[in-house]
């Protein structure tokens, strides 16, 4: 049995992570890919757990919450994403490693060299077949998400934190080997999905 693939989707509050997720389901459902949606953080009972604490109220220094996202993520990686590869699934997961460099590395200032570290221990061998990094303004998705009834810790952060965490994504997709990319998430969805369709279709024929 082919080991599956594991696709990401990242990106900056409000860009249609959530909403596109269900169209790469769909449209790798149809093509008769098993898929499994999970996200970060969460995707497990302990994972669900640590992202409730992480978005909620809670003073939570930079330092905790990069240790509490990856301790989710070790459990998500052991627990799903690794044995869902194993059987020929097709793992798609909203956020991954890249919102880690983003938020706590751009967004935090925490250096690049612990994340990658913690990454490396946490991930061994495995990384992302395909990021889609959906990018858009930070006034834009702010826009998107206004009409929300509440907001989490991250959504209260100034405007000043979520240009430095699209700052460090763009800077992210500039040095990887292809594998992130970069999709102009301000334009009308169905061009947005046409983009998600020719990444999955070159994903497919590989
Ligand atoms: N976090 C972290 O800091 N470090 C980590 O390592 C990880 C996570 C893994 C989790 O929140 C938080 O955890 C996140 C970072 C942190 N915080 N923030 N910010 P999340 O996963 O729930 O992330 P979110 O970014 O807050 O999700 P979101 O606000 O729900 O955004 P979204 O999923 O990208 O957007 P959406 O819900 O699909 O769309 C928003 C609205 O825009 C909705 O009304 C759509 O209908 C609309 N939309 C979508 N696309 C379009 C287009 N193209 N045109 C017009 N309107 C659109």
């Amino acid at each position: 049995m082919q080991p599956g693939k594991l696709i990401t989707l990242e990106g900056s509050e409000g860009t249609g992570k959530s909403t596109n997720l269900g169209y790469v389901h769909d449209y790798l459902a149809q093509r008769g890919v098993p898929v499994v949606i999970t996200r970060e953080p969460g995707g497990t009972a302990l994972g669900e757990a640590i992202r409730a604490l992480v978005l909620s109220d809670q003073v939570i220094v930079p330092e905790a919450e990069l240790l509490l996202l990856c301790a989710a993520r070790a459990q998500h990686v052991r627990h799903v994403m690794e044995p869902a590869l194993a059987a020929g699934h097709w793992v798609v997961s909203d956020r991954f490693t890249e919102a880690t460099h983003a938020y706590q590395g751009g967004g935090r200032g925490i250096h690049t060299d612990i994340i990658e570290y913690l990454e490396r221990w946490i991930l061994g061998d495995l990384r992302p077949d395909l990021t889609l990094l959906l990018d858009i303004p930070p006034e834009t998705g702010q826009q998107r998400i206004r009409n929300r009834r509440s907001t989490d810790r991250f959504e209260r952060e100034d405007t000043g934190f979520f240009e430095r965490v699209r700052a460090r994504y763009l800077e992210r997709a500039r040095m990887s080997d292809g594998r992130i990319r970069l999709i102009d998430a301000a334009r009308p969805l169905a061009q947005v999905q046409a983009d998600i369709a020719h990444h999955l279709d070159e994903i497919l024929a590989a």
